[in-house]
């Protein structure tokens, strides 16, 4: 079945920031596109909490809570990471306990230490209503420069995954002895599951380079994404104490000295590969009926290499009983950017991508954005607890109107050029103003209102 992706304009029809310019055709599905969050450096996991807020960290450091009905978001946690999070260490990961109401914990990987060597640690922290507090550190593996994984999954056992990348030494992958290059499985208090694989150890597949997707499938099954070097990005089913093969065997067994290794140790072939490396990231399993064309598929985010020639969202369409990608379908590669991560919401089936910018490791523009069926009626979404944030005219000429709905219009707004400049700025005294653009250059920008801990974006042209 052909499917089609036309993009068309529908400025005039526009309200900043709700909806950015765009609407996407997916077979009889009509997706409406708005930027749900601007200006965000580098957006990494993206997770809808049990508490139906929208979760982000942010490679530098921070754990942003997002409000999806209007795009405000308070940041709950501000972590030292190695480097600032420049480069691939930083805050990486994610997981909140399944017993949210009872234990509202958060876990988090993140690497620390100066220079380009350091220490990753996976914590857990507990949510006190408005913060992450109480780190305790579960975990410590090694950080470096290049291959710190990390993707953290809760599986129904209530056991935690998480990924550890070989930070550069192949030989760490093979190695049972090293917890690099490998899945580890965890018990929630940081403890080594009774069933693993292999007797006390966390390791619970071995042989992987670098997994940085992870996601509950169908049928019980566990899909993970892995980078290859300059061949063979993976997509592979996780089977507990399953050799995936690096450095000795990249994406399938079709070399005949990889034929050899493969007989010898039992290697797990992953389902598909994509040569050269397209640098495949977040994935989610999407079921939702909100975009029927999309049921039954993993949602995977592609970062596109380091050519930057391949961003993407990429659906993967699976066979009924989730065991084998049946085809491949790629959206969104026209914004030519880095597409870190993928979320849905579980009421209106909208999903959430965050972008990471153009070019490795990471640059602007950076940006969360909402792909809606809005022709689709479901349970509505909570609602907004947070400020909502209008601008107006946009496209703008020569002035905007802001209107900001807080209970108490304090603080102190900005704009921003996508290049990271800040061209504007001034304090929030009333729940209206106005904004002169005259020397402003046509281009986008985004508009950030921040208030006490909230913060809240919205981005607009100017012509
Ligand atoms: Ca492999
Ligand atoms: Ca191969």
């Amino acid at each position: 079945m052909m499917r089609f992706l036309a993009p068309f304009s529908l400025a005039a029809l526009l309200v900043c920031g709700q909806v950015s310019g765009q609407t996407w055709t997916v077979g009889n599905t009509t997706l409406t596109e708005t930027d749900l969050v601007t200006g965000v450096q580098l957006p990494w996991e993206l997770l809808w909490g049990p508490d139906d807020f929208l979760w982000c960290t942010t490679r530098p450091g921070d754990v942003l809570r997002i409000d999806p009905a209007t795009g405000s978001y308070t940041t709950v946690l501000s972590l030292n990471v190695m480097n600032n999070g420049n480069g691939e260490p930083g805050l990486l990961g994610m997981a909140m306990h399944p017993d949210w109401e009872t234990t509202p914990k958060v876990y988090l990987v993140y690497c620390t230490g100066s220079g380009w060597n350091g220490e990753e640690r996976l914590s857990a922290f507990d949510w006190n209503g408005t913060s992450l507090v109480n780190e305790e550190v579960l975990l410590t593996l090694g950080a470096g420069g290049i291959h710190n994984g990390s993707r953290l999954l809760v599986l129904p056992d209530q056991t935690l995954l998480m990924t550890a990348g070989d930070l550069g030494t192949s030989s760490n992958a093979p190695n049972l002895n090293s917890l690099q290059g490998k899945i580890l499985r965890l018990n929630l208090d940081g403890s080594i599951p009774a069933d693993n694989p292999f007797p006390d150890s966390y390791v619970y597949t071995y042989g992987n380079r670098n997994t940085q997707g992870l996601a509950l499938g169908p049928n019980g099954l566990i899909y993970a994404s892995e980078h290859g070097q300059n061949s063979d990005d993976e997509f592979n089913i996780v089977t507990p104490g399953g050799h995936y093969g690096w450095p000795d065997v990249q994406g399938f067994c079709n070399t005949i000295g990889e034929q050899d290794f493969c007989a010898n140790n039992d290697v797990v072939e992953p389902l598909k590969a994509w040569t050269p490396c397209v640098a495949v990231n977040g994935i989610e399993y999407y079921n939702h009926p909100a975009i029927p064309e999309w049921q039954n598929s993993v949602l995977m985010a592609v970062l596109g290499g380091l050519s930057a020639s391949y961003e993407r969202l990429s659906v993967l369409h699976m066979s009924e009983d989730g065991t084998a990608i049946a085809s491949e379908d790629q959206f969104f590669a026209s914004f030519n950017q880095r597409v870190r991560d993928v979320a849905v919401n579980p009421y209106t089936g909208a999903v959430y991508v965050a972008f990471n910018g153009v070019s490795y490791p990471g640059s602007g523009p950076n940006l969360i954005k909402q792909f809606a069926n809005e022709a689709y009626s479901s349970i509505e979404t909570p609602a907004p607890t947070t400020p909502s944030l209008r601008c107006f005219p946009n496209p703008a000429v020569d002035q905007i109107r802001v209107e900001y709905a807080a209970a108490q219009p304090t603080g102190h707004w900005e704009i921003i050029g996508f290049n990271g400049e800040r061209v504007a700025s001034g304090r929030v005294t009333s729940s209206a103003w106005d904004v002169d653009l005259s020397s402003f250059s046509s281009g986008s920008y985004f508009l950030r209102v921040t208030n006490g801990t909230s913060t809240t974006t919205r981005t607009f042209q100017m012509q």
